[in-house]
This record gives structure tokens, C-alpha cells and sequence, in this order.
């Protein structure tokens, strides 16, 4: 039997708690996910001391920030561990002043949202203002993310100093990819919480440029969105091929696809601001066009994952197109999970590409559409490949096993929350294509919009929210079964091995200085003239430097 490799226990310690923040988040923001619907449909009210913005806003900075940042940072540091070696002591030294940094700003972002201090949805679009300590906050945790993504660096440049002339692990390679993509991403959202929200709420200035602070968001915000998404398919390039008993597929395919994301994730923030003023059709133009060739890399990955899969039929005996399909572990929760993932990808993908396109944009933006396509995307894909991941990667770091019944349990957990998402998704969807606004709360309009024929929807989001409040449930006790009570054991990290007789990775592909050079270079052409534009175009009262 081939030795089992483990993450180190001070590191196993280090992503520990990088989920325990995790759980703790999605626990709430279930919860208060649930209650939305709930208000949304009519079926309570809330008591006068709650806001309904107030609870969209922790729901949304929880699972959207806080969940998937720790989550993720969780996830990188285990797996160098796993594949380049133990963390130096400076590297997790790093890590724990990151995870650390990353708490406060947590605890302090929250406290404003629980005081009500900084009900500004998740997104804190100006002119909404919040207390400049939730913006501090939000500072705090990115600069905490610095130090843990210069740690996951450092342990990769270590590793390759260490090995001269060798291919570095496919784990490390894609968690230096996916740091970068962050380190790139935050620039924007930086320099507007610096720059723009702190001065104006401390009242230093008195106006923001509220255009200029939703591009600065939105650069930010798409490729924040494959920063979810790049760990869930590292999962699906390296660990699914180990649990199927079969090989990696491509290396350099997968290599290729991340470094796409690299060169293609920033210039499309556009997207989002489709049907904004103050941003010429030209530019909206080619950033649609760029954010079709965003795309690609997801399509590779879909080629990449029906070629594992057709491998893994095909070694055991399958026929046919889709003979496969009959031939995967459907009893095994570490792939059954992240498989819905990619199931609802399709859909969620599908959506996506009709967000992204101009003319259809005019339908569903601002609709619950919007908010049904990422409970699909991050929601769905990234949640349940996580959810899949955590099945393996508590019992292997607190010495435990994934034993049958939990398994068994794992399944229903994840095919419950597949049905719940379903329903709510589905339901958003629909009446999203009917007009059904998002972020707001029916009923505030003063009833009449249940009669208008969302009520049923909004009845079946309310039904959909409260089967996936019961899959968090189930979730939550089975990881504290996982890390406290299950028999002790070796549970396996797996991280597959590769099929081709690989050719030599091109020297370039690890040269990252490359990659970020054109990355840069296809920011500024995409961004440079629309800001100036911004910038020298700020409306009438904003202060001679037209930033504010
Ligand atoms: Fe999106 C809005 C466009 C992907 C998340 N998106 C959002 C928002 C979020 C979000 C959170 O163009 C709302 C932001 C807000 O609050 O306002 N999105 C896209 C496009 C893609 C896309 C083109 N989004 C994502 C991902 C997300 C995410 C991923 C989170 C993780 N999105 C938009 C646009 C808007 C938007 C507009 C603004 C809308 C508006 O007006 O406000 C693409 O990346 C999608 C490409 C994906 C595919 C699918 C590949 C499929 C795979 C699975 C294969 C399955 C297998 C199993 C192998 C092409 C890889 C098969 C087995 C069988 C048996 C069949």
C-alpha cells in the first residue's frame, strides 16, 4: 500500500480554525437566509428591532465573504502542506498573523452589521454608508488575507529552491494561481474602501463618486467570483481523480485553464454595471466580449472532467457514450457532493452566459434572477464541492475516520441541499423572468406584489430555504461528529497522480511575472479610459479632485 501523506499536525491545527470561522458563518447565514424568505413570503414578520436589509446584509457578507475566504485560506494551507511539505515556521507564522488579522475584521464587520451601523448589503454600494469601522473591517480582512496568501507563495517558491528543474505540485501550482488572482482582484476594492469609503464616512469629504466606486467594486467583484471557484475545481482536477481510482487527466490543460483565469477574470467587471450610466457602450462592448472568453477555461474543465470520468468508466468495462455514467461511486459522499457541484454548474454556467449577454441583461438585472443564478453558481457548485471536501479533510486533520454512516448521512445531507437549492433557485429564477426585483423586501411596497403572482414563488423559496436550513443542520453535526467523536483513524488526503507521460511543462508556464504582465496590460486597456472618463466626468458638487 502506498504511504499515506498527511498534512502536519501544526498545520492541520493552522486550517482548523480557518473552518471552524467557516462552519460558524454558513450556520448563521443559513439561518438567516431562511428567515429572508420567510419575511419575503409573508409567512412572519420581523420584530421591530430587526431590520430585513440588516439580516440580507449579514446573510450575504457571511456566506459570501466570510464563509468562502476562511474557507478557502483553510483549504490552500492544508493542501501545500500536503504536497510541498510541512509549513515552514515562518510560513505559518504568516498564516496565523492572516487568520488573525482576518478574525478582527470579521468580528469587527459583523458587530457593525448586528448594531446596525452598516446595513449596506454585501456588496456596500455608495450612497448606502456605513460606520467607518465595517469598512476597517473589511480592510482588516484583507490585509489579514495578504499575509496568508504571501505564506502559500513563500511555501511554493521554497519548494521549487528546493527542487531545481522539477514541475511543481499541480496543488501548489494552482493555490499560487488562485492567491494571485486575489492579490490582482483586491487592488480595486482596496483602493475604493481606502480612498473613497473611509474618508466619506469618517465625514473627512462629503460626496463619493459613486461610479467610480461601483467599477472600483465590480473589478473586484468578478474575479472575486473565481476565487470561489478556482478551489472547488482544483478539487475537480486533483482530488476527484484519486477518489474515482483513476488518473489526472491533463496537467497542463488544467495549468492552462488557471492561468486563463488569470489573464481573463479582471477586464469584465463591466458585466455587472450593464445598465449603469456614466460608462461609454463601447467599453461595455469588449468587456462583454472579454467575459465570453472567460468562459473557456470553464469549458476545458468541463472537457477535462467528462474525459476523467469516461477514463474511469472505460478501465472498468463501460460501453457506449455515456456508459460511464453507471460507473461512478454514486455511494461515496467525497464525490457525490462536489458531482452536484458540477451538475448545477451547467444551469448556473448557462445562466451566466445570459447575464453576460447585453440585450438579456436588460431583463434580468436587479431581478431575483440575479440572485438565483449565484445560489446556483457560488451557492451550489463551490458550496457542495467545499461541503464534499470538508467530509475528508476534518477526519484526515483531527486523526478521525469518515465512518459508513456518516457517509450515508453526507449523501442525504448534499442531496437535500441539491433539492432545497432546486426549488429556491428555481423558484428566483421564474419569477425573476417576471420581474420579481431582488434585494428587496416584497412587502415593503405595501402588499401588493404578492397579488402581482410572485406570492407562489416567494412561498417556494420559503420551502426550498427551509430543506437547505435542515442540510446545514445535518451538515454542521455531522463535521463536529467528524472532528470530535468519530473513531480515530487515517483518513486519506487524496491528490491524484498524472496520466500522460507528461511532457515537460514549458519553463513560461511557471513564470509568473508573464502572466501578470499581460494580465496588467489587459486592465489597463479595459479600464484606463473608462476611469479617466469617471474620474474628469464626476458630477456636479464633487470636489475639485473628482475622486470624491
Ligand atoms: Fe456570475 C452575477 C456572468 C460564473 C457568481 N454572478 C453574479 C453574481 C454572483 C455571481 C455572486 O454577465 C451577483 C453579483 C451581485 O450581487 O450583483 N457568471 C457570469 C458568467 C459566468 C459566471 C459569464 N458567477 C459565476 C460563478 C460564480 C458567479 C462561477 C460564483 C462562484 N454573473 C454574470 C453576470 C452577472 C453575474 C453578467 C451580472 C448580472 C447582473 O445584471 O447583475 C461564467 O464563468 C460561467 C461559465 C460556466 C460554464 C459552465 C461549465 C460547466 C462545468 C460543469 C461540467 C459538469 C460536468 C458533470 C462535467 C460555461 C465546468 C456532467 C455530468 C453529467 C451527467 C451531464
Amino acid at each position: 500500500m502506498s504511504k499515506i501523506l498527511k498534512v502536519s499536525k501544526l498545520d492541520g491545527k493552522l486550517s482548523m480554525a480557518h473552518f471552524i470561522v467557516a462552519f460558524v458563518s454558513v450556520g448563521l447565514a443559513g439561518l438567516f437566509g431562511l428567515i429572508q424568505t420567510l419575511v419575503r413570503s409573508e409567512l412572519i414578520t420581523l420584530p421591530s428591532f430587526i431590520n430585513y436589509y440588516q439580516l440580507l446584509t449579514a446573510h450575504g457578507v457571511l456566506m459570501a465573504l466570510i464563509f468562502t475566504t476562511f474557507f478557502i485560506f483553510g483549504f490552500l494551507h492544508a493542501g501545500m502542506s500536503r504536497t510541498t511539505g510541512e509549513l515552514t515556521r515562518g510560513n505559518r507564522r504568516l498564516a496565523w498573523i492572516g487568520f488573525w488579522l482576518m478574525t478582527i475584521g470579521t468580528v469587527l464587520a459583523a458587530l457593525m452589521i448586528v448594531v446596525g451601523e452598516a446595513t449596506v448589503l454585501y456588496t456596500f454600494y455608495a450612497p448606502l454608508q456605513a460606520s467607518p469601522l465595517f469598512y476597517i473591517g473589511l480592510a482588516l480582512l484583507i490585509v489579514g488575507t495578504y499575509f496568508s496568501g504571501m505564506s502559500t507563495i513563500f511555501q511554493y517558491n521554497k519548494w521549487r529552491k528546493d527542487h531545481p528543474g522539477e514541475t511543481s505540485p499541480l496543488f501548489a501550482y494552482m493555490a499560487v494561481a488562485t492567491v494571485v488572482l486575489w492579490f490582482v482582484a483586491t487592488v480595486g476594492v482596496v483602493i475604493t474602501v481606502l480612498f473613497q469609503f473611509i474618508p466619506w464616512s469618517f465625514g473627512w469629504v462629503e460626496t463619493i463618486n459613486v461610479s467610480l466606486s461601483r467599477t472600483l467594486f465590480w473589478y473586484f467583484g468578478h474575479p472575486l467570483v473565481y476565487f470561489w471557484l478556482l478551489p472547488a475545481y482544483m478539487v475537480w482536477y486533483i482530488m476527484l481523480p484519486k477518489i474515482l481510482g483513476t488518473k489526472i487527466f491533463s496537467d497542463s490543460m488544467a495549468r492552462l485553464a488557471f492561468i486563463l483565469f488569470i489573464l481573463l477574470s479582471f477586464p469584465v467587471g463591466f458585466h455587472h454595471q450593464l445598465l449603469e450610466p456614466g460608462i461609454n457602450e463601447g467599453w461595455k462592448f469588449i468587456q462583454v466580449i472579454l467575459t465570453f472568453a472567460v468562459i473557456v477555461p470553464s469549458l476545458m474543465t468541463a472537457f477535462a472532467l467528462f474525459a476523467t470520468f469516461e477514463m474511469r468508466g472505460r478501465a472498468l468495462g463501460s460501453k457506449g457514450i455515456f456508459g460511464w455514467f453507471k460507473k461512478l461511486p454514486w455511494k461515496d459522499v467525497r464525490f457525490v457532493a462536489p458531482f452536484i457541484g458540477m451538475l448545477a454548474f451547467i444551469p448556473g454556467g448557462a445562466g451566466g452566459i445570459i447575464n453576460a449577454s447585453n440585450q438579456m441583461n436588460q431583463v434580468i438585472h436587479n431581478t431575483i434572477w440575479v440572485t438565483g443564478h449565484f445560489h446556483l453558481t457560488v451557492g451550489t457548485t463551490v458550496a457542495l464541492t467545499f461541503i464534499g471536501v470538508s467530509y475528508l479533510i476534518v477526519p484526515h486533520i483531527r486523526g478521525r475516520v469518515l465512518t459508513k454512516r456518516a457517509n450515508s448521512l453526507g449523501i442525504y445531507q448534499s442531496v437535500l441541499w441539491a433539492v432545497g437549492m432546486l426549488i429556491m433557485s428555481g423558484a428566483m429564477h421564474f419569477s425573476g423572468l417576471l420581474g420579481n426585483p431582488r434585494r428587496t423586501q416584497v412587502t415593503s411596497y405595501g402588499g401588493h406584489e404578492v397579488a402581482s403572482g410572485w406570492g407562489a414563488y416567494e412561498v417556494a423559496m420559503a420551502v426550498g430555504g427551509t430543506i437547505l436550513l435542515i442540510s446545514i443542520i445535518l451538515y454542521i453535526g455531522l463535521i463536529i461528529y467528524l472532528a470530535f467523536f468519530a473513531p480515530k483513524g487515517v483518513e486519506e488526503f487524496p491528490i491524484g497522480e498524472l496520466a500522460e507521460q507528461s511532457l515537460k511543462l514549458p519553463a513560461i508556464m511557471e513564470n509568473w511575472k508573464v502572466w501578470i504582465g499581460i494580465a496588467i496590460g489587459l486592465i489597463l486597456f479595459a479600464y484606463s479610459i473608462p476611469i479617466i472618463d469617471m474620474i474628469q466626468n464626476a458630477p456636479p458638487g464633487s470636489p475639485g479632485f473628482k475622486f470624491w
